[in-house]
């Protein structure tokens, strides 16, 4: 059963459990966008820096924003939201926001202070366990992959583990009920493999009972198809050290409360388990992604390979070739990494190889906190170290595009994220030999120092820049020699000889087959091996290219024949419904609105094009009765639409987005969800936090919460403009 919305009070206001002073958190950040939390002990320091509005809205406290006169049109609506939202910006110029929702990251970052002997500040441990308190599931104590998902053993094994690690006692009755629960589930010998390393890793569990992950891999010759620079980004990094702890066998020294957590994970006495026997067990209700065949020969044939026939030599090479790649990650990204479980593992590598005092570790330690977010709920590890640019990307464009860009109340909020996107775009290429791509120019999904750019982040980014570089005063920033680079690689990320010829994908092109997803080691997460076409993320290119198209002549006949090739694929892609499957948002309604905005930029509009004419009736045919669309997370799981139990703004901004640049003629239905958005939003112009919004690899959700401002301003301020401003209600 999933995990119904928090409701408040907190469960961890009603067990005993002790929790910090919320008035004492503050928000740090610099010009790129770091995010970190810190703990203000000194009153006099406080008083000299106060809370901002946004620390206060996200630690739930008071935020004094003022009530706003009362909306009448959608207009006034749009101007409200936005008046809200301008106070959540940061002096950097950025939207920061907590991107929460998976479940299994804090074993990372906890696992990887516990082994380096690392402390762990009180106040963070303090609100971890609240925060695991706070989402632990309702009827049975446990957690799930993502916050909303059922419980798990992944989830259950591994929170627990935190908890007992951060000193709650086992007998507290948050420890007991979770306990409980994994031992109903038969123990953390059924977790999936990435449980199983952060067990051994923390000598909870033996390496000879996870899947091999034999770093030797790359030392193959890198033009074979599988190699593993041929794999999608995350994985490939996940896997990079993975293969070292794995073939190093590192684990934590033994100490009394790891003896002791040893004994209160399994369903027997540790020492009887023969936990060679566990490689392949994996609880029935973790797995998405079963072993195939060929998976299981490929494990068992490199069991024998690392027990009987690999030369050490190779062991020696294959472990230089990991370090190396290692080093090269940590210095392409500043030691933050593609993403929290490399960071937290690569962080455990470097510990092993250069010790506690390295000038390499003490990085690592510095960047634990750029994941750690502060909440009313407690404190929680983000997917990545933020949404920075992706966010203020989408905020600016709605201010440029409801016309509100002009209006001096918003002028500042404007000039200040141009700033942060002009700090923010790429200056430097990569390393040489670390198998990445060049992204000068370009933009990434949270920050720059994290370096990595993805598809539709620079287009969207570089949209953005252009939206409002237009403004009478606004003075340019980003030169358009300074676009052109971003152009290219653009170009370059194009697929073309592949199965999705006009495709784009997330971070690289294409690089290896879909076959490899045959070895998929995971069991939790699909599609994760290699690069995929991807909808949303061809969309966005193609809104961003054809804004290109119409601002510069670069390269021009290479631009137009990219968006008319992505857009024949994104054609392609529409199901038999009319419904576009969206990869990274919950989920159809998501992609609609892209593959739709996408389409409207080529003139394809309702009454020319067949294509938006089913994508259009594919929405309206979900509008539910009181005018709004809902869409659960299901439906990212089963691949077909599955209503919410409730209709929610976000996807009904984006079902009403679609249907507004599709110029649906029944004006009627847009107007229906328009009044939903409008009767949903908060005297001081704000919207409450709904279902989570986000996804990736089609099973773990993940938080968006500033899709609940800019897609429903947005929503609220084209239909204004484009249809008709009298008051709805
Ligand atoms: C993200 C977040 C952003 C997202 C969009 C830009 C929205 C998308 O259009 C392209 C893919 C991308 C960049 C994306 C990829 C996968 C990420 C990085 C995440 C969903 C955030 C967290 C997730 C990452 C894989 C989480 C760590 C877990 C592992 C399985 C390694």
């Amino acid at each position: 059963m999933s995990r119904p919305a928090l409701t408040r009070p907190f469960r961890s206001d009603r067990v005993d459990l002790p929790r910090t002073e919320p008035q004492r958190w503050k928000l740090r950040t610099d010009k790129v966008g770091r995010l970190n939390w810190v703990y203000i002990r000194d009153d006099d320091e406080l008083r000299r820096h106060p809370q901002t509005p946004y620390e206060k809205y996200v630690l739930g406290l008071e935020t004094g924003l003022p009530e706003l006169p009362k909306a009448e049109t959608p207009y006034d609506a749009a101007l409200n939201g936005l008046r809200f939202f301008k106070e959540l910006q940061l002096d950097e110029g950025l939207w920061a926001c907590r991107y929460g929702g998976p479940m299994f990251l804090l074993i990372g970052v906890v696992a990887a202070h516990y082994v380096t002997r690392t402390p762990i500040r009180e106040e963070w441990k303090i609100e971890i366990i609240r925060y695991l308190t706070n989402t632990a599931h309702p009827l049975d104590g446990g957690w799930g992959l993502h916050s909303e998902d059922k419980s798990t053993v992944f989830g259950t094994a591994c929170n627990y583990v935190v908890i007992r690690l951060l000193g709650m006692p086992a007998d507290h009755p948050v420890a007991v009920a979770a306990r409980v629960t994994l031992h109903k589930f038969g123990g953390a010998v059924g977790c999936p493999q990435w449980g199983k390393l952060f067990l051994s890793v923390l000598n909870l569990y033996e390496w000879d009972g996870v899947n091999p992950i034999p770093p030797d891999i790359w030392v193959l010759p890198d033009w074979l198809p599988f190699h593993p620079s041929k794999w999608w980004i995350h994985c490939r990094q996940v896997y990079l050290p993975m293969g070292y702890l794995y073939s190093e066998k590192v684990k934590a020294p033994l100490d009394p409360l790891l003896e002791s957590l040893r004994s209160e994970i399994y369903t027997s006495p540790y020492d009887t388990i023969d936990f060679s026997k566990h490689r392949n067990n994996i609880s029935e209700i973790d797995i998405y992604y079963p072993h195939t065949t060929i998976l299981d020969f490929v494990n068992s044939a490199m069991v024998m390979w690392e027990k009987f026939i690999r030369p050490d030599w190779l062991k020696q090479k294959a472990r230089e070739v990991v370090l190396d790649l290692i080093h090269k990650e940590n210095h392409n990204t500043d030691y933050l990494c593609v993403g929290p479980i490399n960071n937290a593992l690569n962080a455990i590598v470097i510990y092993c190889e250069e010790g506690a005092n390295s000038k390499n570790f003490l990085r690592h330690k510095e960047r634990f906190a750029d994941f750690m977010y502060m909440s009313e709920e407690g404190m929680l590890m983000m997917g990545t170290n933020g949404v920075q640019c992706w966010d203020t990307s989408f905020a600016l464009q709605t201010i440029c595009t409801i016309g509100a860009g002009d209006m001096p109340e918003f002028q500042e909020t404007v000039k200040k994220g141009l700033k942060f996107l002009d700090n923010s775009q790429f200056t430097e290429n990569c390393v040489a030999g670390s198998y990445r791509d060049n992204r000068l120019g370009c933009w990434p999904f949270s920050t720059k120092d994290q370096g990595y750019t993805v598809s539709d982040c620079t287009s969207e980014a570089m949209k953005a820049v252009l939206m409002v570089q237009k403004l009478p005063y606004i003075e340019t920033l980003v030169s358009d020699e300074r676009i052109y680079p971003a152009i290219d690689v653009l170009l370059s990320l194009q697929n073309r000889a592949n199965f999705a010829p006009g495709s784009f994908a997330s971070y690289e092109k294409i690089r290896g087959t879909p076959l490899l997803e045959l070895i998929n080691p995971a069991e939790v997460f699909g599609n994760i091996m290699v690069e995929y076409p991807y909808v949303e993320c061809s969309d966005s290119v193609v809104i961003g290219l054809s804004y290109f198209r119409d601002h510069s002549s670069y390269r021009r006949d290479e631009v137009v024949r990219a968006i008319n090739d992505a857009v024949a694929y994104i054609k392609s892609e529409q199901d038999v419904n009319g419904g576009w499957y969206g990869s990274w948002g919950i989920c159809f309604t998501y992609a609609a609105m892209f593959a739709i905005e996408a389409l409207s930029y080529q003139g394809e509009v309702y009454s020319n094009s067949e294509v938006v004419r089913r994508g259009c009736h594919f929405l309206v045919k979900r509008q539910e009765a009181d005018g709004g669309w809902g869409e659960s997370y299901r439906s990212c799981e089963t691949l077909t639409y599955v209503p919410h139990e409730q209709t929610q703004v976000v996807n009904t901004a984006w079902a009403c987005l679609a249907l507004m640049l599709a110029e649906y003629p029944d004006v009627d239905v847009i107007k229906r969800g328009i009044r939903l958005i409008m009767s949903r939003q908060h005297a001081n112009g704000e919207w409450k936090q709904e279902g989570i919004e986000g996804v990736f690899n089609r099973s773990c959700m993940i938080e968006y919460p500033n899709y609940k401002f800019y897609f429903p301003i947005k929503a609220l301020g084209i239909f204004a403009r484009k249809y008709s401003n009298t008051p709805l209600f």
